[in-house]
């Protein structure tokens, strides 16, 4: 594959061509590019971890893929973006590119897409633009939790270590998107049903980038297509100085308290705002709906730890209780990821 077709092709062949180290691979340029992109909206089911099969759309790599979240984007200010998005459900649907800080208008849109249509966004980049977006379909309050949603990364133009001008700096091709979601089965059957839409919003199912966690003992446990500990879209996994982004994205209707253990992170953003200062903190406050989060694990040796160590396991879960379960009660079948220091 030549370097044009590789940029082409975007998140999803690197997702695949990436499986196995899960980070968001990046190389930047001198020149700006036009970075192209299709997706499908698409619907199927996935099954929880109590067996139940659940019903989403999504904005598929291929006519009947569900993909949850979405491929993923990343490119640099400059670049034009060129997004076709093919609706193949009946509903209509749209694709939007949410601000940068909260209450910040849409990036871009493609507008309504009627069924078997297609919508197009052709949007360049302009400089200052850096950062972590999410892209979503916001016809309805409901669509983007439905699964309709994916991460856009934003590089500063030349750098592939920074998240904005200026910032602290990460590792080279050592960044990951967190995308959080939470899941109402109810919800999606009467989406499914075509029925009422309920007016309560009852969670049972709490995703990372798509998964629940699998703990050891449990059916597909290490599974990386099943189990979240082990996907290495989510899995943080690094030596030490192996200093890695976490573009924390929040999909859903819940607020969570996204904690690490080894190390505190270093908070460089809040809700697309950087902060005056940075803090080094173990628990990130990730606001529900739309809620944004960048910060960077620097994979310094724990220090807690007696005798010194260097290598170890340790979990990033999630310090709202509730998002650690599934179907009401399976507790660590929820949202978490294991941090492998190597
Ligand atoms: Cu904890």
């Amino acid at each position: 594959m030549d370097r044009r077709d590789f940029l082409k092709v975007g998140g999803a062949g690197l997702a695949t061509t990436m499986m196995g180290t899960g980070i968001l691979s990046w190389t930047p340029r001198a020149e700006a590019a036009t970075i192209s992109k299709t997706y499908y909206i698409n619907d199927g089911t996935r099954t929880m971890p109590d067996g139940v099969s659940v019903y989403f759309k999504s904005f598929g790599d291929s006519p009947s893929a569900l993909s949850l979240p979405a491929s993923h984007i990343i490119c640099q200010e400059g670049d034009t973006l060129s997004i076709t998005v093919i609706n193949r459900l009946l509903k209509t649907h749209n694709f939007v590119i949410g601000g940068l800080k909260a209450g910040d208008p849409p990036l871009a849109s493609t507008g309504n897409i009627a069924s078997g249509a297609t919508g197009k966004i052709t949007y360049t980049i302009p400089a200052g633009k850096a950062g972590s977006y999410m892209f979503y379909d916001n016809v309805t309050s409901y669509n983007r939790f439905l699964g309709l949603h994916g991460g856009l990364a934003i590089m500063p133009s030349g750098s592939s270590t920074t998240l904005y001008a200026g910032s602290p700096t990460f590792k080279a091709n050592k960044q990951l998107f967190w995308i959080l979601n939470d899941i109402d089965p109810a919800l999606h059957n009467a989406v499914r049903l075509n029925t009422t839409i309920p007016s309560t919003f009852t969670p049972r199912y709490f995703t990372i980038n798509g998964l629940s966690s699998r703990p050891p003992g449990a059916t597909s446990h290490g599974e990386p297509l099943i189990d979240a500990l082990y996907d290495p879209r989510s899995k943080l996994s690094g030596s030490v100085g192996d200093r890695t982004l976490l573009r924390m994205l929040n999909a859903g209707m819940c607020s969570h308290s996204v904690h690490t253990h080894a190390n505190h992170m270093e908070w460089l953003t809040n809700n697309g705002t950087v902060r005056p200062s940075v803090w080094k903190k173990d628990s990130l406050y990730l606001r529900n709906n739309l809620g944004k989060i960048d910060a960077i694990f620097p994979f310094a040796p724990p220090p807690d730890a007696y005798p010194p160590v260097t290598t170890g396991h340790f979990p990033m879960h999630l310090h709202d209780e509730m998002s650690q379960t599934a179907g009401g009660g399976l507790y660590q079948f929820g949202a978490m990821t294991e941090i492998e220091f190597h």
